[in-house]
């Protein structure tokens, strides 16, 4: 356990840590994209519709983040993470979770918020093959929110390059089989949604900035209970 204390102190080591697992993280996409009938999704309003029910999955990991912030203070330490893993059943050895908690730390705050937890579950999806213990587990809709989530990105990432951007989203807003093809409103709604992702505003989304969307609106849907 020293051995990851220690590693996390260090900012170089963290650096390497982030640089190395955005690299795998591209790579799994790549994968992923190249596989072939990678996505379920064949419409932009068939991926849109999809949306409430990740919001609700979202939220039910919320309940259990705030159930393992013991102090409610809002983030959760190495410790807790690893019960919020194994409580969910998921098959992870602590070098690669110190591997996502290093990355997650590199914007300098400590411990892990929500948002941080959505990130790294929806890293170790995309990069484990199987990463449950078994599927007879009590939680399946926390398991179909992040498998749905992959798939919602790689249906949008139409080359596969671990990034969608505007082009990407003008063609899957137009490939819709004719019997589900895009309203007006549809159109956009995937446009507005496309700018919200993009929050650095360079013109393309990365897989980071497409699942922290989702922990933004659940806090905005929140408001409006
Ligand atoms: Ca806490
Ligand atoms: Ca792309
Ligand atoms: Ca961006």
């Amino acid at each position: 356990m020293g051995g990851i204390w220690g590693r996390l102190s260090s900012p170089l080591s963290q650096m390497r840590a982030s640089s190395k697992l955005h690299m795998m993280v591209g790579e799994a996409m790549k994968r992923r994209v190249s596989a072939g009938g990678g996505s379920p999704f064949r419409s932009i309003d068939g991926m849109l519709m999809k949306f409430p029910k990740l919001i609700e999955g979202l939220k039910e990991l919320h309940i259990i983040f705030d159930q393992f912030d013991k102090d409610s203070n809002g983030t959760i330490n190495w410790e807790e993470l690893r019960q919020i893993f194994s409580y969910l059943q998921l098959k992870f050895s602590d070098q690669t979770l110190a591997n996502l908690y290093d990355a997650c730390e590199m914007d300098g705050h400590k411990g892990i918020n929500f948002a941080k937890l959505v990130l790294l579950l929806g890293w170790f999806h995309l990069l484990e093959d199987h990463p449950y213990e078994s599927h007879a587990g009590d939680l399946p809709h926390i398991e179909g929110t992040f498998n749905t989530l992959i798939d919602a990105f790689v249906f949008l990432d139409k080359n596969g390059d671990g990034y969608i951007n505007r082009k990407e989203m003008v063609q899957a807003i137009k490939e819709a089989p004719s019997k589900e093809k895009s309203s007006k409103d549809t159109k956009d709604i995937a446009m507005n949604r496309f700018k919200e992702m993009d929050c650095d505003k360079n013109g393309h989304i990365s897989f980071k900035e497409f699942l922290l969307a989702f922990t933004r609106w659940i806090e905005i849907n929140d408001d409006y209970q």
